[in-house]
């Protein structure tokens, strides 16, 4: 996998003193929000615990790992000339070629400067008296700002399931999420991996062509539709690289905030014959439109039903052995956990050095010197891979100590679950913005354009409060109560709150099962620009104590 260079020299300067804002957290959302910051005029510090910037897609290098959004999609639109220059080799953009576009947009916008890696943001404690945060790092500096961004990912913090045993184990583990930069040789090993979301896809094919023997432990089966990956189309790109703007414009206009082909006729209402054409042509033509296939799926359970059926049979087309086919075919809605982009999973199963072993009904019971035993049964391994996920939307931010008025933190405050304000602001909280927070549509869309969206609606509101004098912003409690009162609303008239995903939280033991993100990219959009233009509803803004804080904040 291609190593990106980091020049740590560009990003020398010692942290400390006084700052505009703290952003944290080095991926697609603090980069942008950096760049935003600098043509605010504000002084601005990044803060990014990793030795380079790429967020997820630093992290994120496992066999396989690819994004599941088509690169001319997934990439920044503030930028023109950015857009029109890059370009993309595949259609689905592998891990290298985005870290690679990453440390491009670092470059050529001059973020470096001001972004101080290998600092882990530890504590944000807000000071009512005088109403500035002040952001303590690994690196034991002590920063003041008036605003305090997080941009860290929806999906940063991994997830490692308690297992008994895991520290006598002799060989080697990994986590999909902080893979080995120097990359992995299964060569002649018998590795086990656990778990079969994305990452658990996209690597298992690649492990198992590696690996003497991979055994698959598999708790939930998963919808997974082929990816039909291959060196981007230079006809598409042409297309639509002439007219990127409208191309980017209609996107925001669907559900999701992506180019999924709506169709807008119910499964329920269109004959058999006609559904199956149309379900087909997605399964050819690849990728996440699968879901796009007609408009009730998300919605009504029988509708979903007929897709659900027709992976059933795809799956049971591809793999041979028709216990393993059945022990694969998934029997939940399909899209209710994320659905999955793959390039060759289920003929995995095909191979004779792969074992499908299931943990639905028996839980891997404990991890040995040797391996891991499942029902009494001990399979000797080499390598564990888990690929078990995140503690997502919130684990990221509640690892850090954010303490807002009155000294309460914000793991108090979401203590029963995240409320916020549009996913991007909490009572109590002045002057920190969260990046696709829980309550936005965030990991239910395109994460580009709506970390755009977020960073743009920040960036405005900062603008604003600047030309008018604010020294500080926060929600009104009556608005956060209706905004997740409608998140809740807007979700219990869908499928999605009817499984154990990570959107509801369900993957991690203990934590508040409460769905997250935002559903409908268009209306939320429509919300924010409507609260902006009336001049922050649902906000307090709030003086400074004195006229000294108007000054600074405008200084730009
Ligand atoms: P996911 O989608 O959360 O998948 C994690 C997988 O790990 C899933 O199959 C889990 O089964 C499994 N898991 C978790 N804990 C266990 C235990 N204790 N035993 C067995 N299996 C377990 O994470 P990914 O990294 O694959 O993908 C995350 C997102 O990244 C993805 O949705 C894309 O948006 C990109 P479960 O389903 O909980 O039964």
């Amino acid at each position: 996998m291609a190593e990106v260079q980091v020049n740590s020299m560009e990003t020398s300067q010692k942290p400390g003193g006084n700052v505009d804002a703290v952003i944290v957290g080095a991926g697609f959302a603090g980069l942008y929000m950096l760049h935003r910051m600098h043509g605010l005029g504000l002084s601005a510090r990044l803060f990014e615990a990793g030795s380079s910037v790429g967020g997820t897609w630093f992290w994120n290098r496992y066999p396989g790992a690819r994004c599941d959004v088509e690169s001319l999609e997934y990439s920044y639109q503030f930028s023109e000339e950015l857009q029109q220059e890059w370009v993309w080799t595949e259609r689905y953009a592998p891990q290298s070629e985005i870290l690679q576009y990453l440390n491009h947009v670092a470059d050529r916008f001059a973020l470096r400067r001001d972004i101080y890696l290998n600092t882990r943001v530890q504590a944000a404690i807000f000071d009512e008296a005088t109403q500035r945060w002040t952001i303590e790092t690994s690196t034991g500096d002590r920063v003041s700002a008036k605003f305090c961004v997080m941009a860290t990912g929806c999906l940063s913090s991994t997830n490692t399931p308690h297992f008994t045993g895991l520290e006598r184990f002799a060989g080697s583990s990994y986590h999909t999420g902080n893979w080995p930069h120097e990359g992995v040789d299964f060569t002649d090993k018998r590795v086990g991996v656990i778990g079969t979301g994305s990452s658990g896809i996209q690597s298992i094919p690649l492990i198992a062509q590696q690996a003497s023997h991979l055994f698959v432990f598999q708790r939930t089966p998963t919808y997974t539709i082929p990816a039909h990956n291959g060196p981007l189309d230079s006809e598409v790109e042409r297309a639509i690289k002439a007219n990127y703007a409208n191309f980017r414009e209609q996107n925001k206009q669907m559900l999701f905030g992506v180019d999924f082909q709506y169709n807008e006729a119910s499964a329920l209402e269109t004959t058999p014959e006609e559904r199956q054409r149309e379900y087909e042509e997605r399964w050819t033509y690849g990728g996440l439109p699968f879901l796009g296939a007609f408009a009730d799926l998300l919605f009504s359970k029988e509708a979903n039903d007929t897709a659900a059926e027709f992976v059933r049979e795809k799956i049971r087309a591809i793999v041979h052995d028709p216990t393993i086919a059945e022990q694969l075919a998934p029997r939940t809605v399909v899209g209710c956990k994320r659905l999955c982009v793959d390039t060759g999973y289920y003929d995995t199963f095909n191979r004779s050095n792969v074992t499908l072993v299931e943990v639905s009904d028996s839980p891997i019971e404990e991890i040995t010197e040797h391996g891991l035993r499942v029902k009494g049964k001990e399979y000797e391994l080499d390598a564990i891979v888990f690929a078990t996920g995140f503690d997502a939307m919130t684990g990221s931010l509640l690892k850090i100590d954010i303490r807002g008025k009155g000294g309460r933190s914000l793991k108090e405050a979401w203590a029963e679950g995240p409320r916020t304000y549009l996913g991007v602001a909490t009572v109590g909280f002045p002057n920190l913005f969260t990046i696709t927070g829980p309550g936005s549509p965030s990991v239910l869309t395109n994460m580009i354009p709506s970390i755009e969206q977020h960073v743009e609606w920040i960036a405005d509101c900062i603008r604003y409060m600047c030309d008018h004098g604010f020294a500080c912003i926060e929600p009104t409690l009556a608005a956060q109560d209706a905004w997740v009162d409608h998140v809740n609303e807007v979700a219990g008239a869908t499928l999605y709150p009817t499984c154990n995903s990570w959107y509801l939280g369900a993957n991690i033991p203990g934590k508040p099962r409460v769905f997250m993100p935002y559903i409908g990219f268009p209306p939320y959009v429509q919300k924010c620009n409507d609260v902006a233009a009336k001049g922050y509803a649902g906000f307090l803004l709030i003086r400074g104590h004195d006229g000294e804080r108007e000054v600074e904040l405008s200084r730009g």
